[in-house]
């Protein structure tokens, strides 16, 4: 777990102790978010497996790799996660020929303004800022890039049989609107068709709204007139 995994709990911590009870708490919205055990909750594409060999909640992460010879062409991959590879180009200038991956993907339930967020990394055996591939996610059909090998910095040793790989980080996001959502982790290959690339996911998690600040405010006002009450009735 690096520092600022660590500082965010510290944040979300001390908001539920000014709510007094009223924190968010993770919901059941999505399952085996800690991915353990085995996949099962999950649906993939291509060459998608739990590893052992770096994780941030519990044992295991999940290990989505666009290997040699990668099994699932790039089409069917964008199609799996509920997008296009148009999109996907979208959010990778300079790649070109996108030819295959892997893909992790689950459709869940969510209210508006609950909090999705996950940890993740990526891992290559490519030269380090040349434009092969890449890694993604896709929430509701909308592309975001989490990392590739055309950066020239955040690598550093690799990890699990990859020469390459980024420190562990953290993507926060606020789910737009109550309903189903589809969330899906990917890893690319682009320009050829050989040297694994991967993403690695782990925890997984969706929280309920937390109460607007102004309530918090209204709470210590609360709190403070109950002080000075018994301070009156002391006298
Ligand atoms: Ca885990």
């Amino acid at each position: 777990m690096n520092k600022s995994i660590i500082r965010n709990n510290l944040a979300a911590t001390l908001i539920c102790v000014l709510a007094l009870g009223a924190c968010a708490q993770a919901s059941a919205g999505i399952a085996n978010g800690n991915l353990e055990g085995n996949l099962s909750q999950w649906t993939t594409s291509g060459t998608v497996a739990l590893s052992n060999a770096s994780s941030t909640k519990g044992q295991n992460s999940a290990l989505i790799t666009a290997a040699d010879g990668g099994p699932s062409n790039a089409s069917s991959i964008a199609s799996f996660a509920g997008t296009n590879i148009a999109s996907l180009q979208a959010i990778k200038s300079g790649y070109t020929n996108f030819t295959t991956g892997s893909a992790l993907s689950q459709t869940f339930t969510a209210s508006a303004g609950s909090t999705l967020s996950f940890d993740f990394r990526t891992l290559t055996n490519e030269a380090i800022t040349s434009p092969w591939d890449f890694t993604f996610f896709v929430l509701d059909g909308v592309a975001i890039s989490l990392g590739d090998t055309n950066i020239n910095s955040g690598f550093s040793t690799g990890v699990a049989g990859f020469s390459h790989a980024t420190a562990w980080d953290t993507f926060t996001a606020t789910i737009a609107s109550s309903g189903s959502h589809q969330l899906t982790f990917g890893a690319l290959q682009a320009g050829d068709n050989g040297v694994a690339t991967a993403l690695m996911v782990d925890n997984v998690t969706l929280s309920a709204k937390v109460p607007e600040p102004g309530s918090f405010a209204l709470l210590g006002l609360a709190a403070f007139g109950l002080f000075a009450a018994r301070r009156k009735t002391a006298k």
